[in-house]
């Protein structure tokens, strides 16, 4: 290495990375220093540019290269289309959408229990369905509806914990923190700590999932109120059910909100087990974390735009149209503003997705929902009109293999219009949801006491070597 100190002439040169294979392969850096070298940002600004080339090279020269079953585009691309858990509460079809338990969300629609006759699915029943595999009785349903409430109390260190946060503090951050605190309380984390044997671990998680499940909403509609409501916050209304009830405690006793409520949790809880909070749940149960670490992890991964939080991001990015281009926005300023969008390096949100490539189901029934509900909300008509703009610009794109809308394009336009306005919150509402489809199947994994998760990673230098051997 040749080492050149505080050199004011050649401080100004830029510093030279010279990559040598030695003979085991590995990389040795012949560096000609200046002060540049001393400052880690400037390392690392440097090296990036030379290894994004490499990857993209190693992407469009072996990416069709075998590694037994799978290819370099599989590891180098997020892991698409790879099979490689397991996860029993639903199947996710690429055409056809989510089926929990075998059901479509149509089926779920016309056999699960409802508050009143011919009226949403009831959530709970749901939940009956993704951990039986069994369409429950509406006496099953209405039972567990108390069992639930009488696990909801939340303990007042809980509350004390999500205060010590700034009420600015996004919405998420505070629910995870919330469900963190309530961790304190981890039956499987104390049975775990006594020696309980691996075929009893599913019973405790049973437990900390019921009552996770039942103390969210409380936490969820407390953190709403914290923000949104000067912390006025409202009970919880015994003779309602878990969805009457969440929208209860947020403030909202429109029968239409709480048949909204009732849908969005049921066709949020669950899609299958890649998605990134389903599978950041399960991996981290996988290292027999209790349920409530493992539901925080999963908050987190759901917390970002290109998943969960692009509920928030729709609402924000449509009402960006309108104060551009006003309610009654034409198909042309409609198109010039989406192109505006993606010029600037933005996606699209709520359109396109990793798996589906048809529109989402669960975007299907929030617009029958709509067309019966509210089908002259301007924003309702907006998002109908961005549903036969936006898929044929992304389709030009030439590089968005799903240009149809998923879950997301809808849910914001429906809760803004029955007042529950706050973008920023909705993914909170998500989180609540998946608590039953993440807890359904933790319980399961404990059940048939699946391993630690611990997929192989690559070096891009092993990939190389290993195509060069390949070739
Ligand atoms: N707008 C603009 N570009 C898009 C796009 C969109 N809505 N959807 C995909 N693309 C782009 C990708 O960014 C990618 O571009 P680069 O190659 O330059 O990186 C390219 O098209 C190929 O992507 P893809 O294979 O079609 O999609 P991915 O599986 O990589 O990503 C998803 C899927 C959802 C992240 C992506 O479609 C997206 O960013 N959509 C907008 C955000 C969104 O709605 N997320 C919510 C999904 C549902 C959920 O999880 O809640």
């Amino acid at each position: 290495m040749v080492f050149f100190r505080s050199v004011s002439l050649l401080s100004k040169l830029r510093s030279r990375v010279v990559q040598q294979p030695s003979l085991n392969n590995s990389v040795r850096w012949l560096q000609i220093q200046t002060s540049s070298d001393l400052d880690l940002h400037s390392q690392l600004k440097e090296l990036i540019p030379e290894q994004q080339e490499r990857l993209k090279k190693l992407k469009s020269e072996h990416g069709k290269v075998q590694l037994g079953n799978i290819t370099v585009d599989m590891v180098l691309g997020g892991m698409r289309g790879m099979t490689g858990l397991l996860w029993e509460t639903s199947l996710l079809d690429p055409d056809e959408g989510i089926r929990f338990r075998s059901l479509s969300i149509p089926e779920c629609q016309k056999v699960l229990p409802s508050a009143k006759p011919g009226g949403e699915p009831l959530p709970e029943g749901l939940l009956w369905l993704l951990l039986t595999g069994k369409v429950p009785s509406k006496e099953q349903v209405d039972a567990l509806s108390k069992e639930l409430q009488s696990r909801a109390s939340v303990p007042e260190y809980v509350y004390k914990a999500i205060d010590a946060l700034p009420v600015a503090a996004h919405p998420m951050t505070q629910f995870a923190t919330g469900v963190m605190a309530l961790q304190v309380q981890s039956e499987f984390q104390k049975a775990y700590e006594k020696g309980i044997p691996k075929s009893k671990f599913w019973e405790p998680t049973y437990e900390d999932c019921l009552n996770l499940i039942a103390r969210v909403p409380v936490v969820a509609s407390y953190i709403y109120r914290r923000i949104y409501k000067d912390g006025q916050i409202i009970p919880m209304d015994h003779s309602l059910d878990y969805g009457g009830n969440f929208s209860h405690m947020l403030g909202f006793d429109s029968p239409k909100m709480q048949e909204l409520m009732r849908l969005y949790i049921t066709i949020h809880t669950d899609h299958e087990g890649g998605n990134v909070s389903a599978h950041t749940g399960h991996l981290v149960a996988s290292a027999l974390s209790d349920p409530y670490l493992s539901f925080a992890a999963a908050l987190n991964g759901l917390a970002g735009p290109l998943h969960g939080l692009a509920n928030q991001e729709v609402l924000l990015w449509i009402k960006s149209v309108v104060d551009e281009c006003g309610e009654n926005t034409t198909t042309e300023q409609l198109k010039d503003y989406i192109w505006k969008t993606l010029n600037s390096g933005k996606v699209v949100p709520g359109f396109g997705h990793g798996v589906l490539r048809k529109t989402d189901p669960r975007y299907m029934c929030q617009r029958e929902f709509a067309l019966k509900h509210l089908p002259d909300d301007p924003l309702f008509q907006l998002v109908s009109k961005l549903f036969e703009v936006v898929p044929p610009i992304l389709t030009e794109l030439g590089k968005v293999k799903n240009p149809w809308p998923n879950v997301d394009a809808h849910s914001g336009v429906l809760l803004n219009h029955f007042g529950l306005t706050e973008a920023r919150y909705y993914t909170v509402l998500f989180g609540v949801s998946r608590s039953m489809g993440i807890c359904s199947q933790l319980i399961w994994d404990r059940a048939l006491g699946l391993p630690l998760e611990r997929p192989k990673s690559v070096t891009m230098e092993w990939l190389e070597n290993y195509c060069k051997k390949a070739a």
